[in-house]
């Protein structure tokens, strides 16, 4: 369950959270056309409070409402600072945000025209996304019988709401089977996304990791991959099947609440030496020193609140 905090940001002012309430004939809880984020931010060694990558999360948002014909009612800066202004107020010093964008009520019916955008940004204490232990150690992956969405079905480049009935899908057969998570293979039968998080993998010193046909853009991909290449790591942004993923040396998932978790087992197969390898834990390191504030070439990644 998720812990109360004092403050919710809803259409451009902050209320207690009891009282962010919607209507029943709210659009988007009918139709799931609406579009979210999902951002991280860390207690930093100097004991202030960083948000990561802010305003890439925030330009996704607006990428994310643009594909989806949303227009939100703000700037971007205006939301980052309500991102930042939450946290102030609900004396978070490490929370995850939630900005989401979604359509009100008034009309019903497939077309929304004449719905009204609204904006919620909600911050709550979230801990290790797959469990600690799946995060120090890794955890059990299986492949979905569920395909992720193909670009003409819906757009896997907005983070829409309605997409997450497929990763829902996905995610409660994979814990119903007695796996920690789902891995989703494209329309041709490559290895696409996690429920919520992008997939990388290990093979003779190279970090691989699916292109961006139908995937999310993740920010957390992204950062690794420069991450990698700063460490000296070669990287290839190419497609593999499930078969290269079990004969790889090592794996991980990466996303905002996953971060970068180890995968240790896939389809029951061991993945390399079954536990976290040697690329795996310098990423690990390095990521968790540059949303911590301890790598100062990274700084610019940081939003301090
Ligand atoms: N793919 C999908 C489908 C996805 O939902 C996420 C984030 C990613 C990749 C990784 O993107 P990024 O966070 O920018 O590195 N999933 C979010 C939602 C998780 C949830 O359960 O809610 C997240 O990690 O915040």
């Amino acid at each position: 369950m998720v812990e109360k905090a004092n403050w919710i940001w809803l259409d451009g002012d902050f209320i207690p959270w009891d009282q962010a309430q919607v209507h029943i004939l709210t659009h988007t809880l009918h139709y799931g056309l609406g579009v979210f984020e999902g951002i991280r931010a860390y207690h930093c060694a100097d004991g202030r409070t960083a948000i990561f990558r802010l305003p890439e999360h925030i330009r996704r948002l607006y990428d994310s409402a643009h594909i989806l014909q949303m227009e939100l009612p703000y700037s971007q800066e205006q939301i980052c600072e309500v991102c930042r202004e939450l946290l102030r107020r609900n004396g978070q010093k490490e929370a995850y945000l939630r900005p989401l964008v979604f359509l009100g009520e008034g009309v019903m019916g497939i077309n929304p025209q004449g719905s009204p955008v609204r904006v919620a940004v909600v911050s709550w204490v979230w801990g290790a996304y797959l469990g600690e232990e799946g995060l120090k150690n890794g955890i059990r992956v299986k492949t979905s019988s569920f395909t992720r969405h193909h670009v003409n079905v819906m757009m896997t480049k907005a983070k829409a709401v309605g997409n997450y009935v497929n990763s829902i899908l996905a995610k409660r057969e994979a814990i119903q089977a007695g796996y920690d998570e789902a891995l989703l293979l494209d329309t041709e039968g490559y290895l696409a996304e996690g429920t919520g998080e992008n997939i990388f993998l290990v093979k003779d010193g190279v970090l691989k990791t699916p292109p961006l046909g139908a995937i999310l853009p993740g920010i957390t991909r992204a950062s690794v991959l420069t991450l990698a290449a700063d460490l000296g790591i070669p990287t290839q942004e190419v497609r593999f099947t499930r078969d290269e993923f079990y004969l790889a040396d090592e794996a991980f998932l990466t996303g905002t609440a996953a971060e970068i978790t180890p995968v240790r087992e896939a389809d029951n197969r061991t993945i390399g030496s079954g536990r976290p390898g040697p690329i795996t834990r310098r990423l690990q390191e390095a990521f968790f020193a540059v949303v911590k504030g301890q790598d100062p070439r990274y700084q610019h990644w940081l939003s301090y609140i």
